[in-house]
C-alpha cells in the first residue's frame, strides 16, 4: 500500500518533497511505458496547434517532440485506472490525513537531447484560484538522474508561502536559486517516486543526455476541499477531443 513512516513524514514537513524508493516493478513499468507510447499515438498529430500537447523548442532532425501532455487520463484508461493506485494515493492522503481526489494529471517526456529546462517555479502560482492544499506525485517510468535533467527543489521553500516573481515573469521565481547550493537533486529509479507540495519550489536542467525520462505527475487535493476536476479541466478535455475530431488523419 505504501505506508509512509514517521522518518519520511517529517522529511517531507521540513523540506517540502519526498522521494520514495521503487514500488512499481519493472514488469509494471513495461505497461507504463507502453501506456505513455499509446497516450502519444492517441493524443492526435504533434503539431503546435494540438491543445493536448506541448512542443519542445527544439526540434530534432526537423521533427517536432513532444514535451508534455495534458490531460491523460481520458485518452488512455491504464492511466486513468492508475490516479487510484494506493501506492499512489496513500502517501498523499496520509500527509493530508484523509482520502485524496485528482486535481491535475500529466506526462512529462523530457526526451533526450532535446528536452527543454523548467525554470524554477511554485505550481500554486498557476493553480491560485483553487485550494491550496495540493501535492504532486510524480512517478518515474524511466530512471532520473542529474544528467537527463531530473527534477530539483528548494528544500524547505513550502513554508514562504508564494515566493516573489522579479525575473517579470508572473511564474518564474529567480534563475540564481537553481543553483546547486540552494537546489537539490531529486534523482531516482524508474518505479520511484517524488512527492511535493504545490509550494515547493522547484526547477529542472535540459535533458543533453541520450536517455529520455518520462513520468506521470499527478496533483491531489484532500476530499474535503472538493472534486474541482470538472471544472478546472473540463472544458479544457472537451476542447481536446473535439480540436480532435477535426484534426484526426
Ligand atoms: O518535469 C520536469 O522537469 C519539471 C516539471 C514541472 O516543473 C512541472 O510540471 O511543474
Amino acid at each position: 500500500m505504501n505506508t509512509l513512516t514517521d522518518a519520511q513524514l517529517a522529511f517531507y514537513d521540513e523540506n517540502g518533497f519526498l522521494i520514495v524508493d521503487p514500488v512499481f516493478d519493472e514488469d509494471e513499468l513495461v505497461a507504463l511505458r507502453e501506456a505513455a507510447d499509446e497516450l502519444l499515438k492517441k493524443s492526435g498529430p504533434i503539431i503546435r496547434g494540438n491543445p493536448r500537447l506541448e512542443i519542445e523548442p527544439e526540434m530534432q532532425d526537423g521533427e517536432l517532440i513532444v514535451r508534455k501532455i495534458e490531460p491523460i487520463i481520458d485518452v488512455v484508461p491504464a492511466l486513468y485506472t492508475l490516479t487510484h493506485d494506493e501506492r499512489l494515493t496513500t502517501p498523499a492522503a496520509q500527509i493530508f490525513g484523509e482520502p485524496v481526489v485528482l486535481f491535475e494529471d500529466k506526462l512529462n517526456y523530457k526526451p533526450p537531447h532535446v528536452g527543454s529546462a523548467y525554470p524554477l517555479h511554485q505550481d500554486y502560482s498557476y493553480w491560485l484560484k483553487y485550494t491550496n492544499r495540493l501535492i504532486t506525485v510524480v512517478l518515474h517510468f524511466d530512471d532520473a538522474t542529474p544528467e537527463n535533467g531530473c527534477l530539483r527543489f528548494v528544500p524547505g521553500s513550502h513554508k514562504q508561502g508564494i515566493m516573489e516573481r522579479p525575473t517579470g515573469d508572473a511564474h518564474v521565481i529567480a534563475w540564481e536559486l537553481e543553483d546547486s547550493s540552494v537546489a537539490v537533486d531529486a534523482s531516482g529509479e524508474a518505479g520511484s517516486l517524488v512527492l511535493f507540495s504545490c509550494y515547493t519550489a522547484h526547477h529542472s536542467f535540459p535533458n543533453r543526455s541520450d536517455k529520455g525520462r518520462r513520468a506521470i505527475l499527478y496533483t491531489y487535493n484532500p476530499a474535503s476541499d472538493g472534486d474541482t476536476y470538472p471544472i478546472y479541466k473540463g472544458k479544457h478535455t472537451k476542447r481536446c477531443q473535439e480540436w480532435l475530431k477535426t484534426h484526426q488523419g
